[in-house]
């Protein structure tokens, strides 16, 4: 498949009906003017879908690395269906940028499977901060509104795959 084709699959929000979801947000504070965007392009996209405001929490960490923690913390609560993770981690700021994004990556991927949770990857990996920028509603979408939407199939294929979970 071509990246082209990658980016042409349907992604019909129409058919993802989020109600009753409840998901759970962590999110860095590290490089805030970018994952505030990414924050709000997931909040939108949760309600435009049909998730309830009060079904939706939301958890703020210092960076990226703190993420699978908080993650971890939140799914132990047993209150949610699905979380979403977002942060930004920007190769030229940083000589630890490898360490920084390939451990939230893993992290992240590790409890999710270890505890049959979905938790979607919005976390920003970039070379530049114009990348980021245009990864967080910019010309190249939103980061924190794909990890949104994956979150809701995930939660609702669990639902169906898994129904006495
Ligand atoms: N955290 C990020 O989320 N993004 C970064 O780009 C970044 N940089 O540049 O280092 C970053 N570092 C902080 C790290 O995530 C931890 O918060 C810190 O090491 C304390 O544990």
């Amino acid at each position: 498949m071509t990246k082209t084709d990658q980016t042409e699959l349907p992604n019909d929000r129409s058919k993802l009906i989020g109600t009753g979801l409840k998901i759970g947000i962590v999110f860095s504070r590290f490089n805030g003017s970018i994952t505030s965007k990414l924050l709000a392009g997931a909040k939108k996209t949760l309600l435009e879908s049909g998730v309830n405001k009060q079904d939706i929490e939301i958890i703020d960490v210092p960076g990226a690395l703190e993420i699978p923690y908080a993650a971890q913390s939140l799914m132990k609560s047993g209150n949610f269906n699905a979380l979403v993770t977002l942060g930004c981690v920007i190769r030229g700021e940083t000589s630890h940028y490898e360490i920084v994004s390939t451990q939230a990556a893993e992290g992240i991927n590790r409890i999710s499977l270890d505890n049959g949770i979905p938790i979607t990857f919005g976390v920003l990996t970039t070379e530049n901060a114009e990348q980021a920028i245009a990864r967080s509603g910019g010309d190249k979408g939103n980061l924190g509104s794909e990890a949104a939407l994956a979150a809701i199939e995930l939660a609702l294929l669990t639902k169906r795959l898994l129904p006495f979970n």
